[in-house]
């Protein structure tokens, strides 16, 4: 009987224990704390961070070193977005959108692939000095706002 009741305790306490580390894991809250400034300047090798809502991206401008940088795209929003980097000295709310509602992204030096509402993802870019712009690219995003600027020193 002592056995059994501690199993009972032993399977219970694995199935609690289980559900935190998933927990962890899992959907971040779609809180607004997470969300940063509007402007930043990033810390040389700090990985930077771009937060995606309906429809915006924050922050809206970016300052960098060159080099090899981690972006993280952490989707706060309810639904799909993505984080494509497009070399370009046109503004960034001034490129062309197609009849498909999207950008050309031929320029682009890289993307954070499409990540559904309440994840992140993490891409190396190699930056050079320049201008570039950064968006998602899901049909209707960019003109609804998911944009902003990256000055790469
Ligand atoms: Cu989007």
């Amino acid at each position: 009987m002592r056995n059994r009741v501690l199993l009972v305790l032993t399977v219970f306490a694995t199935l609690i224990t289980t559900g935190c580390s998933s927990a962890s894991t899992g959907p971040i809250p779609i809180a607004g704390e997470i969300e940063g400034p509007a402007n930043v300047d990033a810390a040389p090798g700090a990985t930077i961070r771009v937060v995606a809502r309906e429809w915006r991206l924050t922050p809206v401008t970016i300052t960098a070193g060159s080099g090899p940088r981690d972006i993280e795209l952490l989707n706060q929003g309810t639904i799909e977005h993505e984080l494509i980097i497009l070399r370009t000295d046109t503004a960034f709310d001034q490129l062309v959108v197609g009849d498909n509602n999207r950008v050309d992204e031929e320029a682009s030096i890289g993307e954070v692939a499409e990540i559904p509402a309440g994840e992140r993802a993490t891409e190396t870019f190699e930056l050079e000095p320049g201008n570039y712009v950064y968006f998602c690219n899901i049909a209707g995003h960019y003109a609804k706002g998911m944009r902003g600027s990256l000055v790469v020193n």
